[in-house]
């Protein structure tokens, strides 16, 4: 991953670069890095990974990634990170100006970590870092994807971006989401998961054609083999 990462823009001076804690194959981390790199916004990558030793836990307080570091202070969990980048970076603007649409985006993102990543992250030992998933987990899982996708298939709009006319930070959520939850139903129950809803699969093959995705994508594909190995048994 090269760091740091000065991605251009109007917004912001040095003296309060924001800095993004995290690793390139961290999906959670792309989904911030995401948003920074569309709000046009200057920023630093320090490359950082998941730990519980007392110094990491004062940035980040369960000791995961992504943190992003502000002239105040730490701040973790994405979808907060997500709501405090358009407090301080308030254009390009990635939620609706209207209240209900601003949270049915919320609602967006709630819904797919909740019933999509959380679950699906389950089943990642067996499909990305060479273990095994139990055929309990495999058969717990399933039931609250499908009632996931149902929900999502009621909710989303993806015409042409997932909530509809506007791009917004449930695009960010949903490009990095998908991409491995995806993969986990493809693998575990030969289920193409993002069939489920209309449009879905043509806004995000228009989302991980955009610039920013294709340059987290790549640094991805660079740190993956060494992850991988790293996280083997
Ligand atoms: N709820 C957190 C989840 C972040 C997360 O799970 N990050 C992973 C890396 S992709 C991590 O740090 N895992 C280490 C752990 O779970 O202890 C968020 O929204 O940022």
């Amino acid at each position: 991953m090269a760091a740091p990462v000065g991605c251009g823009g109007n917004q912001g001076g040095k003296e309060t670069m924001l800095k993004l804690h995290g690793f390139a194959v961290s999906n959670y981390f792309n989904m911030v890095r995401m948003a920074l790199m569309e709000k046009g916004a200057p920023f630093e990558i320090i490359e950082t990974y998941p730990s519980q030793e007392a110094a990491f836990l004062s940035r980040s307080p369960v000791g995961k990634v992504p943190c992003l570091e502000t002239a105040q202070g730490f701040l973790s969990e994405t979808s907060v990170m997500l709501d405090y980048l358009e407090e301080v970076l308030p254009t390009p603007a990635f939620y609706p100006a209207d209240p209900f649409r601003r949270a049915q985006v919320r609602q967006a993102i709630a819904m797919m970590e909740l019933y999509i990543e959380l679950p699906a992250r389950r089943l990642y030992p067996g499909v990305f870092f060479g273990g095994s998933n139990s055929e309990a987990t495999v058969a717990e899982v399933e039931p609250v994807l499908r009632k996931g996708m149902a929900g999502l298939k009621a909710l989303l709009q993806c015409s042409p971006f997932v909530m509809g006319e506007q791009m917004t930070h449930a695009d960010f959520f949903a490009t990095f989401t998908f991409s491995l939850a995806g993969n986990v139903a493809r693998k575990v129950y030969n289920w193409d998961l993002v069939a489920e809803v209309p449009g879905l699969g043509e806004t995000l093959a228009r989302l991980n054609a955009r610039d920013s995705v294709q340059v987290c994508n790549a640094d991805m594909k660079a740190a993956m083999a060494a992850f991988q190995a790293r996280m083997k048994p």
